[in-house]
């Protein structure tokens, strides 16, 4: 058992790729962790779409053995997060398992909208917040400048803050010794009952279920009965170990400690992240701890299976998502165009992506998504307000009383000549301006409430090109308020199309209605006879664009008689059928159903 006052335990917080992940590999080289030649570059993202995108989705936990210049070897357990806002519930869960975090921030950047916000974060988890400089080793890092930044935006003092290069590992080791000088030890008393927080859980193919615990005070060993107050599962502990960053099996785990229990979980459904875990036992139960505030899913799209007998296939794929992240839900949906499947909700866009790009790749599922949308509310004429996740879900017009959207209180950090640009974009969607801060002379944090669904699409990516990639944002849904809107139909050859209808705010449904069709335009091929794209809202038509008729012949290109080439392009041409949807008597191309999503890249 490590005495407590030899343990550590930290998370890396930091804007996007301020370097945690890179720091996080300098740090396991230092103390021996992983061994030099088993070591590559951001080695904790080991999802292979992390890998891809070079980002942190999932935070990773890890143990360390540190030999500090004191001669004591401490045990330091490190939790790399990810930095992008979508992904803050991790963040947020992270910092539950910990006494100190280090707030890293790129001293050729300066402090970003998400270093305050996860430094606000850790700061009302009463941790105690080390802030470290990074990228040392670049010629315009500007360290005296970031550390003032970090003094006025934060109020932490950063004048000794350590600058180091988590690329050439320049000052690294420093680091360490700040972590054991600079950040308390647990105060868990390991004779007291079991109190262990279950911070994370993942699924795996062999072990089932596997947890990630945060020992608050007691002991678990293997063979304890344990329970998970929570749900009420009671279990028998089969392993515990720690991540040293793989699973290493230990005799028990105590107060303090972080690491990972194996008990048979096989109901994925059983596990509540944030839940407590403890003896069975009456006598030595204890308290619950507070555990999370569970996030909710605000935007939301349809996942249907391309070929239907896969829907049984996709529910259990799903099903294995959730385990490992408890903020996306699903529930099922029938529509007519695309027949079953299921309604999901996601943190933001980037989560949606991830969790798509995750079942095709490690699930192997061929889906369709239909086109984004936030989650709405409206006001019933008997005075219910009912949450509107599709607008399929919608009541008829007679019994609402008033629609409701979601607004979110924008951070915008930029440096201050581009203050007029952030207020021409943020004004331009609806915004209002609420506020300025200062930090330093010429970086600026502007806040604006904006709804929702203004900057789920493009917010971002339209600030970065007018701000030349300096402006950062972060964002936090504060209500729902009432809002002017409409629902947009969506008719191909006078049919609707239930997948491709929208909610959206009456001045901007002309627009959108008329984008959405233009796309439709190209997406879908001609037919033998016209096809009438039209949106519509209830019975007005707002926008119309026709396909004129075309007879397309596959093996024209093929003269001369090989018979071999013209079955491959006829083979060809089979395979694309299978990515359509047939509406009536025309063939949509799967592609079209995103095109929603898309039609918003060419505005501006
Ligand atoms: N020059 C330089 N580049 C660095 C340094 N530290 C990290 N980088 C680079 O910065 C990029 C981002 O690094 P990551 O470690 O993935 O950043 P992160 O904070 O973990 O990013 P997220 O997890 O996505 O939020 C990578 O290309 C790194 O190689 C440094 O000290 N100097
Ligand atoms: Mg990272």
């Amino acid at each position: 058992m490590t005495d407590p006052s030899l343990i550590r335990n930290f998370s890396i917080i930091a804007h996007v790729d301020h370097g945690k992940s890179t720091l996080a590999d300098r740090l396991l080289e230092i103390t021996g962790t992983v061994e030099k030649r088993a070591m590559k570059q951001q080695l904790l993202d080991n999802m292979e779409l992390e890998r891809e995108r070079g980002i942190t989705i999932k935070a990773r936990a890890v143990s360390m053995n540190y030999r500090a210049p004191d001669g004591d070897t401490y045990l330091i357990n490190l939790i790399d997060t990810p930095g992008h806002v979508d992904f803050n519930y991790e963040v947020l869960k992270s910092l539950q398992a910990c006494e100190g975090a280090l707030l890293l921030v790129d001293a050729s950047q300066g402090v970003e909208a998400q270093t305050v916000v996860n430094a606000h974060l850790a700061e009302q988890a009463e941790l105690e917040v080390v802030p470290v400089l990074n990228k040392m080793d670049l010629p315009h890092a500007r360290p005296d400048h970031v550390a003032q930044q970090v003094e006025d935006a934060i109020c932490i003092p950063a004048e000794d803050a350590i600058a180091v290069s988590a690329k050439t590992g320049l000052q690294c080791e420093q680091v360490l010794d700040a972590i054991v000088k600079q950040i308390p030890p647990p105060t868990g008393d390991p004779e007291g009952k079991l109190q262990a927080l279950m911070f994370d859980a993942v699924y795996n193919d062999y072990r089932g279920v596997v947890i990630y615990v945060r020992v608050m005070s007691g002991v678990i060993k293997k063979g304890d009965e344990i329970v998970m107050l929570g749900t009420e599962t009671e279990q028998e502990v089969l392993e515990v170990g720690k991540l040293t960053p793989e699973m290493e099996a230990f005799p028990k785990l105590s107060a303090g400690e972080v690491g990972y229990v194996v008990a048979n979980i096989k109901t994925l459904a059983d596990v509540i992240v944030g839940d407590t875990v403890t003896h069975k036992a009456a006598d030595l139960r204890c308290e619950a701890l507070p555990g999370f505030r569970e996030p909710k899913p605000m935007v939301y799209c349809g996942f249907y299976p391309t070929v239907p007998s896969d829907f049984d296939n996709l529910r259990k794929s799903l099903e294995k998502m959730r385990i490992n992240d408890s903020s996306f839900t699903y529930e099922p949906e029938t529509s007519d165009a695309l027949g079953f499947g299921f309604r999901c909700g996601f943190l933001g866009l980037l989560h949606m992506e991830v969790i798509q790009q995750r079942l095709e790749r490690e699930e192997d599922m061929d889906i369709v998504q239909t086109a984004p949308s936030v989650r709405y509310r409206v006001q019933l004429t008997d005075g219910e307000v009912k949450e509107i996740h599709s607008p399929s879900d919608l009541p008829d017009g007679t019994f609402i009383d008033d629609y409701l959207e979601p607004i979110t209180r924008v951070n915008v950090v930029v440096p201050s000549e581009f203050v007029g640009a952030v207020m021409k974009i943020c004004t331009e969607r609806r915004g209002v301006y609420v506020s300025t801060d200062y930090y330093g002379k010429e970086r600026v944090m502007l806040g604006f409430r904006i709804p929702f669904a203004e900057i789920i699409f493009d917010f971002h990516d339209q600030l970065k090109s007018l701000t030349r990639g300096f402006g950062t944002m972060d964002y936090e849904v504060e209500g729902f308020e009432a809002s002017n809107l409409v629902k947009v139909r969506i008719l191909v050859s006078g049919e609707e199309v239930d997948a491709l209808s929208f909610l959206t705010h009456k001045d901007q449904a002309e627009q959108r209605g008329r984008k959405i069709l233009k796309q439709l335009r190209k997406e879908i091929p001609r037919h033998q006879f016209e096809v009438a794209l039209q949106a519509a809202i209830g019975g007005k038509f707002i926008a119309r664009e026709n396909i004129s008729a075309m007879r397309k012949d596959v093996t024209a290109k093929c003269y001369g008689g090989d018979i071999s080439r013209k079955r491959k392009l006829l083979e060809k041409q089979k395979k694309g059928k299978k990515r359509m949807r047939m509406v009536g008597s025309v063939e949509i191309p799967q592609k079209a159903f995103l095109s929603v999503l898309r039609s918003s890249d060419d505005s501006k």
